[in-house]
């Protein structure tokens, strides 16, 4: 095909508009402002997306590039931001979405660290109820993104990622293009996503853009990634057949067929004690309130893992674990993915001995949507548990049908005998969160501060705010010392346990709150901050309040009560387990790596008493719309 000199700009044409200021762009002071109008492309008549490269197009512009498409499927999917690190791999889809988008609904979030886009959005996913997108560079991007992408593979979170790639080896540049780009890009995360797809056309990217999405939000939730090939983005869009945007459809959840929810509510009501075990049950708040009026119909306590019912629901008896299930006769799980985690006691010893909790005879049922999709490489799945019953079925969605059963089949023998249940539960409630204060008492004037003392003067702090917590209290204990009501409030997902997430994670969910005028807190480890501090200016940037106090107990305490434990069953003594395991010498100083991102920080506080008062100014910073942190030396665990 010979050059068409009216069908293209020359590339000393181009330059020649650029100096005068049409196509360039200019630069004032330090900012670098578009100029415009870019040059108009007057191609007459547009390359096939298979044509030879080596001919003699030598094209400077583009009108109506594919990724501009793409951007019209990504506002139809209704996504409100994008988190990314940029790369030349998907820079037409970047140009696409700050230009032709308007850089709204998606907004894009400038990330330091793939780890950090997918974490934010992963974190994202869990308050919002909807997925966040991310973009990586096909190759080391995905590479960086991967651990991220496991852990909201194995915390059943809805993200959606796409790779930029240049599959075609004509479409390279050499050098880096040919280092970056790879033959199948997903391959190195398909063992830890639910779905991907490398569409060929834009009329396919828009089926695989909306099949992706339902397939991400269709439970048991997960990571999806389409990559957005190079040719695909960057030609123009009339290089492909026709194409349309696509509606995604949102699935209704699978609910348990009527004759298993009967026999399950028979089984129910005539149970002495049954023991609920609620793994992630509620979505929304509805979904709480449909768990509530299910145990409160039985008065049966429940084992909450998932942070579903309110801290102080009398039902709420997660914390007599041992003692419920050692009389248990019906344990019920809902979206219990780790049954067996529950129901039995693994030590941590040679052989790993292993002891059931419930009696013999129990009866074990389990109603989830975890069983639904299943890989084989990684082990996330956990320890097989067979089931008396089994119903692969979302329990949010089957808890009012079987409530309905429960109460048909309750006589008003059963309905005393509930009564008096629930009772001993609320009794036994106040005792335990009597217990949990008067133990937070316990090293309140310690320096290094108490995880307990933390944590009081946290919620002393939020506590007449409408306040939400991101991620994890500390191991658990400040769910008792809390007064969690609302469904928001607290951090419901889950993860593989990759260290490096939570920091992003909570940048992510304190994004989804900051339209509802919500103060976010999160408590996070030194280990965890050090891997990608740089979320620390991502949120700084975009001005994502977040009050995040620092669990600085300078070490990575967790792995070195792992090395000490082996010192001491090797009888060699346990000093030397803080070798490799702390980070000390020098210390890590937070607030100075904080203030260096543009965030305002103090620390480190080693005097209990400095806390309340910097939680109290860092708390003004938030409530103005911008993130915090309060670095605390802290007590080992
Ligand atoms: C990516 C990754 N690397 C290593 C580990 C192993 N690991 C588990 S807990 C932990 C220590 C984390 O330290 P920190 O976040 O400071 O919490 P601490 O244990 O001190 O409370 C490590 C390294 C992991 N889970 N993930």
């Amino acid at each position: 095909m010979k050059k068409n000199r009216s069908a293209s700009v020359s590339r000393r044409g181009f330059l020649k508009g650029a100096t005068v200021g049409t196509a360039a762009s200019l630069v004032v002071g330090t900012e670098t402002i578009a100029a415009a109008p870019p040059v108009r492309n007057a191609i007459a008549a547009v390359p096939r997306a298979d044509a030879d490269p080596s001919s003699e197009y030598e094209i400077q512009t583009v009108e109506n590039p594919g990724s501009d498409f793409m951007v019209d499927c990504i506002k139809g999917l209704g996504f409100e931001y994008v988190a990314a690190n940029p790369g030349s791999s998907f820079r037409g889809l970047h140009e696409s979405l700050i230009n032709y988008g308007g850089n709204k609904n998606p907004e894009l979030l400038t990330c330091c660290h793939e780890e950090s886009s997918v974490a934010m959005a992963h974190g994202y996913a869990e308050v919002a109820n909807k997925p966040m997108l991310a973009l990586a560079h096909g190759t080391v991007g995905v590479q960086h993104a991967s651990m991220a992408i496991y852990n909201a593979y194995a915390g059943r979170a809805p993200v959606f990622i796409i790779l930029g790639n240049v599959l075609g080896g004509r479409d390279r540049r050499p050098g880096g293009e040919w280092s970056h780009s790879v033959q199948d890009a997903a391959a190195m995360v398909r063992d830890y996503t639910k779905w991907d797809d490398c569409p060929r056309t834009l009329a396919d990217f828009a089926e695989s853009a909306a099949r992706a999405y339902t397939i991400s939000m269709t439970l048991p939730r997960m990571p999806v990634v389409l990559v957005a090939d190079y040719a695909l983005q960057e030609y123009p869009a009339a290089a492909y057949p026709k194409f349309e945007v696509v509606k995604a459809t949102p699935e209704r959840p699978p609910v348990a067929d009527s004759g298993a929810v009967a026999e399950l509510a028979r089984l129910l009501v005539s149970a002495e004690n049954p023991v609920i075990i609620a793994g992630r049950v509620a979505r929304t708040e509805d979904g709480v309130t449909r768990l509530r009026q299910f145990a409160e119909t039985l008065q049966a306590p429940v084992i909450d893992s998932g942070a579903n019912l309110p801290s102080r629901h009398p039902l709420n008896q997660g914390n007599q674990r041992m003692g419920l299930l050692q009389h248990a006769d019906v344990v019920l799980g809902l979206e219990a993915d780790d049954l067996y985690g529950t129901l039995y006691e693994v030590d941590d010893q040679e052989w790993r001995p292993n002891r059931r909790l419930i009696p013999p005879t129990a009866k074990i049922i389990s109603i989830r949507t975890g069983g639904l999709f299943l890989k084989s490489n990684y082990q996330d799945f956990q320890r097989y548990m067979p089931f008396d019953m089994e119903m692969a079925a979302d329990p949010d969605s089957t808890l009012p049908a079987l409530t309905e059963a429960v109460k048909k089949v309750m006589n008003d023998d059963r309905k005393r005998a509930f009564q008096d249940r629930g009772a001993k539960f609320a009794v036994a409630g106040l005792k335990a969160l009597e217990q949990a204060h008067a133990e937070a008492s316990v090293a309140w004037d310690a320096s290094p501060i108490s995880a307990t003392r933390l944590q009081s003067e946290l919620w002393n702090a939020v506590k007449d705010e409408d306040w939400a917590v991101m991620g994890d209290m500390m191991w658990g204990r400040g769910n008792y010392l809390w007064n969690f009501t609302k469904y928001y409030q607290r951090w419901h997902g889950g993860s593989a346990i990759g260290i490096g997430f939570a920091a992003p994670a909570a940048v992510g969910a304190a994004l989804a709150h900051r339209k509802e005028g919500r103060v976010c807190v999160h408590i996070n480890n030194d280990g965890d901050m050090l891997y990608a501090p740089g979320v620390l200016w991502t949120a700084a940037h975009h001005k994502i309040p977040l009050l995040m106090v620092m669990n600085n107990n300078r070490a990575y305490h967790m792995e070195m009560m792992h090395v000490q434990r082996m010192c001491a069953r090797r009888q060699r003594g346990i000093t030397n387990g803080r070798i490799g395991t702390e980070i000390v010498n020098p210390p890590v100083d937070f607030s100075k790596i904080a203030q260096g991102f543009g965030v305002y920080a103090e620390g480190p506080i080693s005097d209990p008493k400095e806390l309340g008062p910097a939680f109290k100014r860092a708390l003004a910073v938030v409530k103005r719309g911008e993130p915090a942190l309060i670095d605390a030396y802290m007590q080992p665990r």
